[in-house]
């Protein structure tokens, strides 16, 4: 019997060690540890032995067990190791392909646009404050001197709700939305959206953007307005650059400018961007209205300031050189692209 063990513990060991597939380690695991296999029934058999035989048999039959049972693990990691590294061969990766390629995605236009002019208000010490696009008549138009029935009210005709509640006709009503709430000295830029009945052309849209600023303090001339204007017209558009302020009317500012600078595509000469005249005009601004300030409760013997409204839009326009305010709102990628 014992000779018969060592015989099939050799046998197997050597098969198994030989075994090149998962099929053929089963077969061999069924043929001598199966229920009808040959170690099996060596040890079904223990029981006809001599009483004396039976430990010595016994022990040496569980032994042989176990040492199958062991090589037949092993041999089972080593195939799998072997079909895992057969299958990195095959599906081996071609680093010389070129990757795919991420489109980031851009920043559009007109935010490109008003980032760097608030980078400039900013640098200048200026707040920035956002309010809201729906917007009352009081702030829109009462507020800012512009009483019901006043002619001015057309050229910032809105879109209304209901009677009295409309979308902003420009970023103005968040001077006095600001001024209601803080006391003076007041420096602030206010960054959005208006919305007009304008008919859409290449320079009008429904929707577009302003830039309010306000500057509120004790003796402000109108010397300052023109320093703090100049100095960002030469930052967007050329250090090189000269002004000249238009009169202009604005309920909400007297005396009111319109604000040009010398055309940066020609140094003034003329071309067709400035359409022939040198100049191009890019701001409305002025000295606050005392009424402004009155109805907003500062006394305008202590405190006065200018404010300016300007159009981003308009802005990016000339600086990206863009001949139709339709592109921006178009959300054709090939044009988006460009930025
Ligand atoms: C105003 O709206 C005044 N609130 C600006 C202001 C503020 C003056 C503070 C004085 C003091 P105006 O209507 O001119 O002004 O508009 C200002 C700018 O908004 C224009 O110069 C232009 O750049 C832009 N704008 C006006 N309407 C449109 C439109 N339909 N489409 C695109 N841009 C427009």
């Amino acid at each position: 019997m014992k000779e018969t063990l060592e015989k099939l513990k050799e046998t197997s060991i050597d098969l198994i060690k030989n075994a090149v597939n998962f099929d053929e380690l089963e077969k061999l695991r069924v043929r001598y540890l199966g229920k009808k296999g040959e170690l099996t029934t060596v040890l079904k058999g223990l029981g006809k032995l001599p009483k004396e035989e039976k430990p010595i048999i016994g022990k040496l039959a569980n032994i042989v067990k176990l040492e199958i049972t062991d090589l037949l693990d092993e041999k089972i990691q080593t195939l799998e190791k072997k079909k895992l590294e057969e299958k990195i061969m095959k599906e081996s990766i071609d680093i010389t392909l070129p990757g795919r390629r991420l489109d980031p995605g851009r920043i559009h236009p007109i935010t490109k646009i008003l980032m760097e002019i608030k980078e400039v208000f900013v640098g200048l010490g200026f707040a920035v404050v956002e309010g809201p696009d729906v917007e009352t008549e009081y702030y829109n138009f009462e507020a800012l001197n512009i009483p019901v029935d006043h002619p001015s009210r057309e050229m910032w005709d809105s879109f209304y709700f209901k009677p009295g509640l409309l979308l902003r006709s420009h970023t103005s009503p968040v001077q006095v939305r600001v001024m209601e709430k803080q006391k003076p000295p007041i420096k602030i830029i206010v960054p959005g959206k208006c919305y007009r009945r304008d008919s859409v052309d290449a320079t009008h849209h429904w929707m577009f953007h302003q830039l309010e600023g306000l500057l509120i303090d004790e003796r402000v001339t109108f010397a300052d307005l023109k320093g703090v204007l100049l100095e960002f017209a030469r930052r967007i558009f050329g250090k090189e650059r000269r002004a000249k302020f238009i009169p202009s009317y604005f309920p909400f500012t007297e005396p009111s400018a319109e604000m040009a600078i010398d055309c940066f595509a020609c140094n003034g000469k003329g071309c067709n961007i400035c359409k022939q005249s040198g100049w191009i005009e890019i701001l409305g601004a002025g000295m606050v209205n005392p009424k402004v300030l009155k109805a907003v409760g500062y006394d305008p013997e202590i405190y006065n300031g200018f404010a300016f409204g300007l159009g981003p839009d308009r802005i990016a326009m000339l600086k990206y050189r863009i001949n139709d305010i339709r592109l921006f709102y178009d959300n054709d990628l090939r044009f988006l692209e460009q930025f």
